[in-house]
């Protein structure tokens, strides 16, 4: 069985493929800036050179200090040229703060040096655990020794399980110092700040394991403390959140990929 790994690939250029509706508006906007920015670096590099060969020899420096028409031109072509970018770029921002529909789960990720908490929040089903990062000598008892599916510095413990095609609600915080909440592939990149809740909203389109790792300077481990999001179908979630409750051992290892 193949599974999406949203992880960074060897001598990757772009950004990653977009698992959530607010990285695909993000990998557009990506795509539209470039389209504009490479006529705009010909045309630079064009008019260096062209300018360089026909002064080559020329000593007098020119006098030329006044044109009106030059200046309108290069004041409002930047204007509108930035005003092209600016319109999908708040359009997304946009989309990217608010949550309009109902979250399906509440789900809050506390960042601690140097681990991450995540607690579940249902009626009934309240619970919560660590996710550290995952040690060699851990591998064959997690079964977890795929280093496709769970790339070393990257993989964890228990990773953070969410349903996929719902709308998830991300309320994240620290407990100590400032830690980053990031996760690539959906886009995601929000500060955990001690004594503050700020939040997020995931929709996972496809199932698979996602990587993120800790974006803010928060300490010796800051480089060991990956993120790991696992979107299933809401059917295995919730069998795993049943479970989970009781036996997080157990709510793991019977929703494995594979098994
Ligand atoms: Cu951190």
């Amino acid at each position: 069985m193949s599974i999406f790994v949203g992880k960074p690939l060897n001598w990757q250029t772009g950004l990653q493929r977009s698992a959530t509706p607010v990285m695909k508006q993000i990998n557009q906007l990506m795509s539209f800036t470039n389209v504009l920015l490479f006529p705009i670096l010909a045309f630079v590099v064009i008019a260096i050179i062209f300018l360089c060969c026909k002064n080559v020899g020329n000593t007098v420096i020119s006098q030329t200090n006044k044109n009106l028409p030059l200046e309108l031109m290069w004041t409002i072509i930047p204007i509108m040229i930035l005003s092209c970018i600016c319109e999908p770029s708040f359009k997304a921002l946009k989309y990217q703060m608010s949550q309009k529909r109902l979250p399906f789960i509440s789900i809050k990720v506390t960042a601690h040096q140097w681990y991450w908490n995540y607690e579940y929040n249902l009626i009934g089903n309240r619970f919560n655990y660590n996710s550290n990062m995952l040690k060699q000598q851990q591998r064959i008892g997690l079964k977890k020794t795929n280093s496709g599916l769970y790339p070393e510095l990257l993989a964890t413990d228990y990773e953070l399980v969410v349903p996929t095609r719902r709308v998830v609600r991300i309320l994240i915080t620290s407990a100590d110092v400032i830690h980053g909440f990031a996760v690539p592939s959906f886009g995601l990149k929000i500060d955990a700040i001690p004594g503050k809740l700020t939040d997020a909203w995931i929709k996972v389109i496809t199932p698979g394991i996602y990587y993120g790792q800790c974006s803010e300077f928060c300490g010796r481990d800051h480089a060991f403390m990956p993120i790991a999001v696992r979107a299933v179908s809401q059917e295995r979630f919730s069998n795993w959140l049943k479970l989970a409750k009781s036996n997080l051992d157990n709510a793991f290892r019977l929703m494995r990929y594979g098994s």
